[in-house]
Protein backbone atom coordinates (compact mmCIF):
# COMPACT_ATOMS: atom_id res chain seq x y z
CA UNK A 1 0.00 0.00 0.00
CA UNK A 2 2.93 2.41 0.83
CA UNK A 3 3.98 2.04 -2.92
CA UNK A 4 0.40 3.06 -3.78
CA UNK A 5 0.29 5.71 -1.52
CA UNK A 6 3.55 7.07 -2.94
CA UNK A 7 2.31 6.79 -6.68
CA UNK A 8 -2.05 8.03 -6.04
CA UNK A 9 -0.62 10.83 -3.04
CA UNK A 10 1.38 12.83 -6.06
CA UNK A 11 3.25 16.26 -4.20
CA UNK A 12 2.99 18.44 -7.03
CA UNK A 13 5.30 21.43 -7.11
CA UNK A 14 2.11 23.44 -6.69
CA UNK A 15 0.38 21.43 -3.68
CA UNK A 16 3.98 22.04 -1.88
CA UNK A 17 3.99 25.47 -2.56
CA UNK A 18 0.50 25.67 -1.29
CA UNK A 19 1.63 23.75 1.79
CA UNK A 20 4.51 26.35 2.46
CA UNK A 21 1.83 29.53 1.76
CA UNK A 22 -0.45 27.76 4.70
CA UNK A 23 2.23 28.16 6.85
CA UNK A 24 2.23 32.20 6.57
CA UNK A 25 -1.41 32.79 7.01
CA UNK A 26 -0.62 36.10 6.25
CA UNK A 27 0.08 35.72 2.32
CA UNK A 28 -2.80 35.88 0.26
CA UNK A 29 -1.09 33.17 -2.17
CA UNK A 30 0.75 36.56 -4.20
CA UNK A 31 3.85 33.68 -4.18
CA UNK A 32 2.33 31.03 -5.35
CA UNK A 33 0.56 32.58 -8.05
CA UNK A 34 4.17 33.76 -9.11
CA UNK A 35 6.09 30.53 -8.96
CA UNK A 36 2.92 28.93 -11.07
CA UNK A 37 4.10 31.13 -13.93
CA UNK A 38 7.98 30.36 -12.86
CA UNK A 39 6.74 26.79 -13.32
CA UNK A 40 5.07 27.94 -16.68
CA UNK A 41 8.09 28.99 -18.28
CA UNK A 42 10.42 26.46 -17.06
CA UNK A 43 7.76 23.59 -19.07
CA UNK A 44 7.87 25.77 -22.08
CA UNK A 45 11.82 26.27 -22.12
CA UNK A 46 11.98 22.48 -20.97
CA UNK A 47 9.98 21.42 -23.90
CA UNK A 48 11.64 24.03 -26.63
CA UNK A 49 15.07 22.65 -25.51
CA UNK A 50 14.06 18.99 -26.75
CA UNK A 51 13.00 19.98 -29.60
CA UNK A 52 16.06 22.44 -30.43
CA UNK A 53 18.17 19.32 -31.53
CA UNK A 54 15.89 18.28 -34.05
CA UNK A 55 14.84 21.91 -34.75
CA UNK A 56 18.22 22.62 -36.10
CA UNK A 57 17.94 18.96 -37.73
CA UNK A 58 15.12 20.54 -40.13
CA UNK A 59 16.87 23.96 -40.37
CA UNK A 60 14.10 26.03 -38.53
CA UNK A 61 16.58 26.81 -35.73
CA UNK A 62 18.78 29.93 -36.53
CA UNK A 63 17.63 30.09 -40.27
CA UNK A 64 14.15 31.02 -40.82
CA UNK A 65 11.12 28.68 -39.73
CA UNK A 66 8.58 27.89 -42.07
CA UNK A 67 6.42 31.06 -41.90
CA UNK A 68 10.17 32.28 -43.48
CA UNK A 69 10.28 33.99 -40.02
CA UNK A 70 13.90 34.44 -38.59
CA UNK A 71 13.75 31.87 -35.65
CA UNK A 72 15.04 33.09 -32.65
CA UNK A 73 17.78 32.11 -31.07
CA UNK A 74 16.59 29.81 -27.90
CA UNK A 75 18.12 31.70 -25.09
CA UNK A 76 16.03 35.35 -26.50
CA UNK A 77 13.32 33.03 -27.12
CA UNK A 78 13.42 31.92 -23.49
CA UNK A 79 13.65 35.01 -22.32
CA UNK A 80 10.94 36.78 -23.83
CA UNK A 81 8.85 33.44 -22.67
CA UNK A 82 10.13 34.24 -18.49
CA UNK A 83 9.16 38.00 -19.22
CA UNK A 84 6.02 37.62 -20.31
CA UNK A 85 4.76 35.30 -18.19
CA UNK A 86 6.35 36.95 -14.82
CA UNK A 87 4.32 40.24 -16.42
CA UNK A 88 1.08 38.66 -17.00
CA UNK A 89 1.37 36.83 -13.34
CA UNK A 90 0.63 40.79 -12.06
CA UNK A 91 2.67 39.76 -9.35
CA UNK A 92 6.19 41.38 -10.33
CA UNK A 93 7.60 44.60 -10.48
CA UNK A 94 10.90 44.34 -11.42
CA UNK A 95 12.39 42.13 -13.36
CA UNK A 96 16.00 41.49 -13.80
CA UNK A 97 17.51 39.22 -17.13
CA UNK A 98 20.76 38.27 -17.99
CA UNK A 99 19.24 38.62 -21.17
CA UNK A 100 18.11 42.42 -21.22
CA UNK A 101 20.71 44.80 -20.56
CA UNK A 102 18.48 47.24 -18.67
CA UNK A 103 15.87 46.08 -15.94
CA UNK A 104 12.33 45.57 -16.89
CA UNK A 105 9.69 47.74 -14.76
CA UNK A 106 6.79 46.40 -14.81
CA UNK A 107 3.57 49.00 -15.70
CA UNK A 108 1.48 50.05 -13.10
CA UNK A 109 -1.60 47.98 -13.76
CA UNK A 110 0.08 44.84 -13.23
CA UNK A 111 2.74 45.98 -10.58
CA UNK A 112 3.26 43.09 -7.58
CA UNK A 113 4.98 42.90 -4.98
CA UNK A 114 8.16 40.53 -5.85
CA UNK A 115 11.10 41.51 -8.09
CA UNK A 116 12.60 38.18 -9.71
CA UNK A 117 15.99 38.06 -11.27
CA UNK A 118 17.07 35.09 -13.48
CA UNK A 119 19.43 34.28 -16.12
CA UNK A 120 16.64 32.45 -18.52
CA UNK A 121 19.08 29.98 -20.13
CA UNK A 122 22.40 29.36 -18.41
CA UNK A 123 25.03 27.52 -20.64
CA UNK A 124 23.50 27.96 -23.66
CA UNK A 125 26.37 27.72 -25.48
CA UNK A 126 26.21 23.57 -24.62
CA UNK A 127 22.75 22.92 -26.67
CA UNK A 128 23.93 22.02 -29.83
CA UNK A 129 26.28 18.97 -28.29
CA UNK A 130 23.40 18.11 -25.77
CA UNK A 131 25.05 18.94 -22.18
CA UNK A 132 22.41 20.11 -19.20
CA UNK A 133 21.68 23.47 -19.27
CA UNK A 134 19.36 25.36 -17.16
CA UNK A 135 17.19 28.38 -16.00
CA UNK A 136 18.65 30.00 -12.32
CA UNK A 137 15.61 32.68 -10.51
CA UNK A 138 15.77 34.38 -7.22
CA UNK A 139 12.95 36.11 -6.31
CA UNK A 140 13.34 39.40 -3.89
CA UNK A 141 9.53 40.99 -1.79
CA UNK A 142 9.38 44.45 -1.45
CA UNK A 143 7.15 46.86 0.69
CA UNK A 144 6.61 49.21 -1.38
CA UNK A 145 5.99 48.71 -5.14
CA UNK A 146 3.64 51.37 -6.08
CA UNK A 147 6.67 53.02 -7.47
CA UNK A 148 9.64 50.21 -8.25
CA UNK A 149 13.12 51.45 -8.17
CA UNK A 150 16.33 49.54 -8.96
CA UNK A 151 17.75 49.61 -5.50
CA UNK A 152 15.23 47.25 -4.56
CA UNK A 153 16.69 44.54 -6.03
CA UNK A 154 20.34 45.65 -5.72
CA UNK A 155 19.89 44.24 -1.94
CA UNK A 156 22.18 41.42 -0.32
CA UNK A 157 21.75 37.77 -1.62
CA UNK A 158 20.37 37.29 2.04
CA UNK A 159 17.22 38.85 1.60
CA UNK A 160 15.84 36.55 -1.15
CA UNK A 161 12.75 35.00 0.18
CA UNK A 162 13.15 32.06 -2.78
CA UNK A 163 15.70 30.93 -5.37
CA UNK A 164 16.26 27.86 -7.75
CA UNK A 165 17.15 26.77 -10.42
CA UNK A 166 15.71 24.41 -13.66
CA UNK A 167 17.90 22.14 -15.48
CA UNK A 168 17.44 20.64 -18.93
CA UNK A 169 18.93 17.26 -19.05
CA UNK A 170 17.79 13.86 -19.21
CA UNK A 171 14.93 14.81 -17.24
CA UNK A 172 13.77 18.08 -16.19
CA UNK A 173 14.40 19.03 -12.52
CA UNK A 174 13.73 22.14 -10.40
CA UNK A 175 15.43 22.06 -7.18
CA UNK A 176 13.57 25.28 -5.24
CA UNK A 177 14.10 26.82 -1.06
CA UNK A 178 11.73 29.14 -0.29
CA UNK A 179 13.15 29.91 2.68
CA UNK A 180 13.06 26.34 4.52
CA UNK A 181 15.33 23.69 3.11
CA UNK A 182 15.68 22.91 -0.57
CA UNK A 183 13.55 20.52 -2.55
CA UNK A 184 13.94 18.98 -5.92
CA UNK A 185 10.88 18.26 -8.31
CA UNK A 186 10.89 16.21 -11.53
CA UNK A 187 8.63 17.15 -15.07
CA UNK A 188 6.52 14.13 -15.72
CA UNK A 189 5.71 14.41 -19.24
CA UNK A 190 2.62 13.18 -19.72
CA UNK A 191 1.21 14.85 -16.58
CA UNK A 192 2.63 18.26 -17.24
CA UNK A 193 3.24 18.32 -13.78
CA UNK A 194 6.46 18.78 -11.40
CA UNK A 195 6.98 15.58 -8.87
CA UNK A 196 8.18 15.80 -5.31
CA UNK A 197 11.57 13.32 -6.33
CA UNK A 198 13.77 14.76 -4.27
CA UNK A 199 12.91 16.00 -0.93
CA UNK A 200 14.81 17.67 2.07
CA UNK A 201 18.25 18.09 0.00
CA UNK A 202 21.38 18.12 2.37
CA UNK A 203 24.72 18.67 0.89
CA UNK A 204 27.15 15.81 2.62
CA UNK A 205 29.76 18.09 4.76
CA UNK A 206 32.52 17.30 2.78
CA UNK A 207 32.90 16.01 -0.81
CA UNK A 208 35.40 13.88 -3.58
CA UNK A 209 34.71 16.49 -6.13
CA UNK A 210 36.35 19.61 -6.92
CA UNK A 211 34.84 21.89 -10.18
CA UNK A 212 36.74 23.98 -11.96
CA UNK A 213 38.31 25.72 -14.96
CA UNK A 214 41.66 24.63 -15.00
CA UNK A 215 42.50 26.19 -18.53
CA UNK A 216 42.40 29.19 -16.03
CA UNK A 217 45.15 28.30 -14.15
CA UNK A 218 48.20 30.05 -14.76
CA UNK A 219 46.43 33.48 -13.79
CA UNK A 220 44.72 32.07 -10.55
CA UNK A 221 45.66 33.89 -7.14
CA UNK A 222 47.85 32.41 -4.74
CA UNK A 223 44.68 31.03 -2.51
CA UNK A 224 42.95 29.62 -5.08
CA UNK A 225 46.21 28.27 -6.72
CA UNK A 226 46.91 26.72 -3.54
CA UNK A 227 43.56 25.23 -2.52
CA UNK A 228 43.53 23.32 -6.36
CA UNK A 229 47.36 22.41 -5.42
CA UNK A 230 45.95 20.37 -2.42
CA UNK A 231 42.83 18.93 -4.15
CA UNK A 232 45.53 17.08 -6.45
CA UNK A 233 48.37 16.40 -4.44
CA UNK A 234 46.66 16.27 -0.60
CA UNK A 235 48.90 16.05 2.84
CA UNK A 236 49.84 12.23 3.45
CA UNK A 237 47.18 9.61 3.99
CA UNK A 238 44.18 11.48 1.87
CA UNK A 239 43.58 10.62 -1.72
CA UNK A 240 42.95 13.08 -4.03
CA UNK A 241 40.12 14.52 -5.69
CA UNK A 242 38.35 13.94 -8.65
CA UNK A 243 37.92 16.72 -11.14
CA UNK A 244 34.33 16.77 -12.83
CA UNK A 245 33.77 20.49 -14.81
CA UNK A 246 30.69 20.65 -17.14
CA UNK A 247 31.29 24.37 -18.10
CA UNK A 248 27.09 24.53 -17.68
CA UNK A 249 26.97 26.42 -14.23
CA UNK A 250 23.61 24.25 -13.64
CA UNK A 251 24.27 21.24 -14.16
CA UNK A 252 27.64 21.58 -11.94
CA UNK A 253 25.81 23.22 -9.35
CA UNK A 254 22.93 20.33 -9.16
CA UNK A 255 25.84 17.43 -8.70
CA UNK A 256 27.89 19.49 -6.18
CA UNK A 257 24.63 19.99 -4.49
CA UNK A 258 23.72 15.76 -4.41
CA UNK A 259 27.10 14.30 -4.70
CA UNK A 260 29.11 17.18 -2.09
CA UNK A 261 32.08 18.77 -3.17
CA UNK A 262 32.87 22.46 -4.32
CA UNK A 263 32.54 24.42 -6.96
CA UNK A 264 34.63 27.03 -8.11
CA UNK A 265 34.88 30.04 -10.49
CA UNK A 266 37.73 32.28 -8.97
CA UNK A 267 38.54 35.71 -10.11
CA UNK A 268 41.96 35.39 -11.88
CA UNK A 269 44.57 38.07 -13.47
CA UNK A 270 41.84 38.65 -16.73
CA UNK A 271 38.74 39.03 -14.75
CA UNK A 272 39.43 40.45 -11.64
CA UNK A 273 35.71 39.95 -10.59
CA UNK A 274 35.39 36.31 -11.68
CA UNK A 275 32.96 35.84 -14.58
CA UNK A 276 29.32 34.72 -13.20
CA UNK A 277 27.27 37.54 -12.45
CA UNK A 278 25.72 38.38 -9.09
CA UNK A 279 22.17 38.58 -8.98
CA UNK A 280 21.01 35.80 -11.21
CA UNK A 281 23.85 33.17 -10.61
CA UNK A 282 26.42 33.84 -7.02
CA UNK A 283 23.33 34.40 -5.07
CA UNK A 284 20.43 31.91 -6.01
CA UNK A 285 23.07 29.20 -5.73
CA UNK A 286 24.65 30.46 -2.43
CA UNK A 287 21.18 30.34 -1.05
CA UNK A 288 20.25 27.08 -2.40
CA UNK A 289 23.59 25.71 -1.03
CA UNK A 290 23.13 27.43 2.46
CA UNK A 291 19.67 26.08 2.67
CA UNK A 292 21.09 22.27 1.95
CA UNK A 293 23.83 23.00 4.54
CA UNK A 294 26.75 24.30 2.52
CA UNK A 295 28.46 27.58 2.26
CA UNK A 296 29.47 30.40 -0.51
CA UNK A 297 32.11 32.59 -0.56
CA UNK A 298 33.83 35.06 -2.54
CA UNK A 299 37.13 35.08 -1.65
CA UNK A 300 36.78 38.03 0.98
CA UNK A 301 32.84 37.55 2.35
CA UNK A 302 29.48 35.44 2.55
CA UNK A 303 28.36 35.70 -0.24
CA UNK A 304 24.82 36.23 0.15
CA UNK A 305 25.98 39.60 2.07
CA UNK A 306 26.99 41.11 -0.54
CA UNK A 307 25.63 44.17 -2.01
CA UNK A 308 25.09 44.42 -5.74
CA UNK A 309 26.26 48.23 -7.06
CA UNK A 310 25.16 47.15 -10.18
CA UNK A 311 22.28 44.61 -12.17
CA UNK A 312 24.92 42.90 -13.80
CA UNK A 313 27.73 43.09 -11.77
CA UNK A 314 29.96 39.71 -11.39
CA UNK A 315 31.90 38.18 -8.49
CA UNK A 316 34.19 34.87 -7.77
CA UNK A 317 32.46 32.19 -6.30
CA UNK A 318 33.42 29.54 -4.42
CA UNK A 319 30.30 27.40 -2.88
CA UNK A 320 29.32 23.40 -1.81
CA UNK A 321 30.33 21.33 1.01
CA UNK A 322 30.65 23.68 4.16
CA UNK A 323 34.07 22.03 5.03
CA UNK A 324 35.04 22.03 1.71
CA UNK A 325 34.67 25.77 1.66
CA UNK A 326 35.98 26.44 5.10
CA UNK A 327 39.47 25.13 3.79
CA UNK A 328 39.29 27.63 0.60
CA UNK A 329 38.16 30.17 3.30
CA UNK A 330 41.05 29.47 5.96
CA UNK A 331 43.56 29.98 2.67
CA UNK A 332 42.29 33.56 1.50
CA UNK A 333 42.14 34.31 5.75
CA UNK A 334 45.78 33.44 5.79
CA UNK A 335 46.53 35.57 2.34
CA UNK A 336 44.97 38.77 4.07
CA UNK A 337 47.14 38.41 7.30
CA UNK A 338 50.30 38.74 5.61
P1 LIG B 1 34.05 28.88 -18.64
C1 LIG B 1 28.16 29.24 -19.23
O1 LIG B 1 28.58 30.07 -20.29
C2 LIG B 1 28.54 29.93 -17.92
O2 LIG B 1 27.92 31.17 -17.83
C3 LIG B 1 28.15 29.05 -16.73
O3 LIG B 1 27.02 28.31 -16.99
C4 LIG B 1 29.38 28.19 -16.56
O4 LIG B 1 29.58 27.76 -15.22
C5 LIG B 1 30.52 29.13 -16.98
O5 LIG B 1 29.95 30.09 -17.86
C6 LIG B 1 31.62 28.39 -17.71
O6 LIG B 1 32.63 29.35 -17.99
O7 LIG B 1 34.88 30.14 -18.64
O8 LIG B 1 34.62 27.82 -17.73
O9 LIG B 1 33.72 28.35 -20.01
Amino acid sequence: HAADALRTDLMTITRYVLNEQSKHPESRGDFTILLSHIVLGCKFVCSSVNKAGLAKLIGLAGETNVQGEEQKKLDVLSNDVFVKALVSSGRTCILVSEEDEEATFVEPALRGRYCVVFDPLDGSSNIDCGVSIGTIFGIYMVKDFTEPTLDQVLQPGKNMVAAGYCMYGSSCTLVLSTGSGVNGFTLDPSLGEFILTHPDIKIPNKGKIYSVNEGNAKNWDGPTAKYVENCKFPKEGSSPKSLRYIGSMVADVHRTLLYGGIFLYPADKKSPSGKLRVLYEVFPMSFLMEQAGGQAFTGKERALDLVPKKIHERSPIFLGSYDDVEEIKALYAAEAKN
